[in-house]
């Protein structure tokens, strides 16, 4: 058979979202986009050789419907929802046979099979190979459901061979699921689990040994993004994970709790291994919300102390708020900005609360009558889905486009790089080898063909930028981000 795997397009339509990318696409000229989906690779794998693949990622280029293929499976998250039925439905109008995975699927199946032909829930580990052989024989069923829990050290090692080589900004990597905690806003608890499973070290270093492999037409570290909830959710197999990166010279990026700023010879060995960032759920400053988030662990932090310790290694924290939690008011949106400022977080996400469906709080917000809207496509945090509790829904949208347009300004942006380019512990970042060089050069000279075609805001940012360029304390990448959010914050 001929399988075509589909990444659906991200954000609602006609509208710019935090994930668009366009910015770095007409930037770059090349690259559109920042990532794949990792479940492609995963069913990639998991597919018996004989079958032919075929991966369709619409963040990249547009979808040939017409194209030859006996069955389609489409990976979906509740923000592409919608846009994922519209495909499964294009490719069923055609008579081919549709099968649709994920998160959102496996929380709301019965409305998943009105778009498809089966829905699988939960991990496709166990049971995309019997979906590929019931499609085969003509008999697939309406619903799999996965039986517990994968074992992840007997999953075959992800298969990238049919992704893009030039096309995404980064690659992504798992090496652990499973997460202790139960937030309320959170999903992940309900969908992998709270007992942690990892992977081998084996099995990470040799996907990573296939990544680094991989052709490019620019020679530059590879930049890895793991995708666990937690690097650190199993001490034990950090430290060795952390030593095998040692010599794969990548520069990666990684997610963690909190208590990661209490770990020195952790967030040491991070740094010596290739860690330029890592990204931190903050969710809140104010100490009621995090506890009716039921995220108690942050609250035994001091936020500012955290961050200026991992900063302290010459490694960049990357943070994520959600606004309109229960007691937020008017004023939480200049408290958080100043927090932001005064922390000198580069590149803070701030996000809408959004009751995404299998998460507590969609059932308390559900019971509660609170619900506006299930127009999946909205629910991509930066719009205002639920009605909130000490704020109008016009508030929290204001509120929410103030602290963004706020923290990404050009101004805010090019003072905090300032802090970094000065500041004393980050010369420590020794990042002036020949390829970084090649690439700095390389990124002075596209400013200075951009400033022909820019508006004057974005050319008085790149005149002041420009002397800066060649030092290497904060990473390129960095600062293309940072141009790509500010075109984002400008455009709400
Ligand atoms: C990495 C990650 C990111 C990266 C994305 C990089 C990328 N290109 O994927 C970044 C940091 C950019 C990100 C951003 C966001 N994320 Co995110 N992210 C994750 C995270 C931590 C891991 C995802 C992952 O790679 N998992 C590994 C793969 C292998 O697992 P999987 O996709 O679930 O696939 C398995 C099964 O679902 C199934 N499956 C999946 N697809 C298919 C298809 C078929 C046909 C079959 C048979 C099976 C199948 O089999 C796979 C193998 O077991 C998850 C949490 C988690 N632990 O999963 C959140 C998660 C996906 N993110 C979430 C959210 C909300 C967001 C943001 C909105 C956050 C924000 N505030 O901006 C944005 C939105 C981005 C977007 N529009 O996609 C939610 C999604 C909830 C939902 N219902 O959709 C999750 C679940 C976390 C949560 N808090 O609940 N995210």
């Amino acid at each position: 058979m001929k399988i075509a795997l589909v990444i659906p397009k991200n954000g609602a339509e006609n509208e710019r979202s935090f994930y668009d990318y366009s910015f770095h696409a007409s930037f770059l000229l090349s690259r559109k986009y920042i990532s794949y989906l990792l479940a492609i690779p995963t069913l990639t794998a998991l597919t018996p050789k004989e079958h032919d693949i075929v991966v369709l990622d619409e963040n990249i280029e547009d979808i040939d419907y017409s194209i030859d293929v006996d069955l389609v499976g489409i990976s979906v998250r509740t923000m592409f929802a919608m846009r994922a039925y519209k495909i499964s439905e294009k490719f069923r109008q055609r008579g081919i046979k549709t099968v649709l995975g994920g998160i959102h699927p496996s929380m709301c199946p019965d409305e998943a099979i009105l778009h498809c032909d089966a829905v699988v829930v939960g991990e496709a580990e166990n049971i995309w190979a019997t979906v590929i052989d019931d499609a085969q024989k003509g008999q697939l069923k309406p619903q799999y459901k996965a039986e517990g829990f994968a074992d992840l050290k007997a999953a075959p090692v992800s298969d990238r061979s049919f992704l893009s080589k030039t096309q995404y900004l980064s690659d992504i990597v798992q090496t652990a699921k499973g997460c202790p905690f139960h937030c309320e806003f959170c999903s992940v608890h309900a969908f992998d689990g709270q007992k942690i499973r990892t992977k081998t070290v084996e099995q990470v270093i040799q996907e990573i040994e296939a990544i680094n492999r991989s052709t490019e037409t620019f020679k530059k570290k590879k930049a890895i993004f793991f995708a666990d909830d937690n690097i650190l959710s199993k001490k034990s197999f950090a430290i060795e994970l952390f030593e095998a990166l040692k010599s794969q010279n990548i520069n990666w990026m990684c997610q963690a709790s909190i208590n990661i700023s209490r770990e020195d010879d952790f967030l040491a060995l991070m740094r010596d291994s290739g860690c330029g960032a890592i990204f931190i759920g903050f969710e809140s400053i104010s100490d009621k919300n995090l506890s009716a988030m039921d995220k108690p662990i942050n609250r035994k932090y001091d936020f500012a102390e955290a961050i200026h310790k991992i900063q302290s290694y010459g490694m960049l924290v990357h943070s994520s708020f959600i606004v309109g939690y229960e007691f937020d008011t008017p004023e939480s949106f200049d408290e958080l900005i100043d927090f932001i400022e005064n922390t000198n977080l580069l590149i803070p996400l701030v996000n809408i609360l959004t009751p995404f469906p299998g998460t507590q709080l969609f059932k308390r917000f559900e019971k509660e009558g609170r619900i506006l809207t299930k127009d999946w496509q909205l629910y991509d945090t930066k719009h205002v889905v639920f009605q909130p509790s000490n704020l109008s829904t016009e508030q929290l949208l204001e509120g929410y486009k103030k602290v963004v347009k706020k923290v990404y300004s050009f101004d805010a942006i090019l003072r905090k790089l300032n802090h970094y380019w000065d500041i004393d512990f980050w010369k420590r970042q020794n990042d002036s080898d020949p390829v970084q060089l090649k690439y700095r050069l390389l990124f002075a000279i596209r400013l200075l063909t951009f400033l022909a075609s820019t508006n004057f805001k974005r050319s008085a940012f790149i005149i002041k930028l420009l002397p800066h360029v060649f030092r290497p304390r904060v990473r390129i990448s960095t600062i293309l981000a940072l141009m790509g959010y500010n075109d984002f914050a400008e455009s709400l």
